[in-house]
């Protein structure tokens, strides 16, 4: 009784564990804000470019091999890589495909970082994930 439970038990964990297998992507992928630059003071609203060499970008929910779609994380820390990404203020997805994005934000200082994700918005394997800049703005 106690075998056969422990049994169903690992069976299940290995089924969950695998149906959050992370979508491949090649190793020379990588994301990286091409403007503004770290350390850059800047007014709002403020225009970020997204940079992607090494994969595609692709819109959400499009199943397309080395590709995926960008998520720009403000003022938050870099997240779970095997989760998909939260959808906030802080958190946004541009599910369309769009390689662009204009912001606005307060007076201060601010991160930003870029991480790709996949159809589902689960980050790749490798995770392709850019430096976290910091901006201030005026
Ligand atoms: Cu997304």
């Amino acid at each position: 009784m106690f075998k056969t439970t422990t049994l169903a038990i690992f069976a299940s964990l290995t089924i969950s564990i695998n149906s959050f297998a992370a979508t491949p992507i090649s190793s020379d992928a990588n994301v990286f804000i091409i403007s503004p630059e770290n350390g850059a003071v800047v007014s709002s609203p403020v225009t970020v470019m997204f940079g992607l060499s090494g994969a595609g970008v692709a819109p959400a929910g499009v199943d397309k091999k080395n590709t995926g779609h960008h998520h720009l994380i403000i003022n938050s820390a870099t997240p779970d890589m095997k989760k998909a990404i939260a959808k906030d203020a802080n958190h946004k997805h541009f599910g369309g495909g769009q390689t662009q994005a204009t912001i606005d934000l307060k007076p201060g200082k601010h991160t930003l970082q870029l991480v790709l994700g996949d159809k589902g918005h689960v980050p790749h394997n490798p995770p392709v994930v850019s430096k976290t800049i910091e901006i201030t703005v005026k």
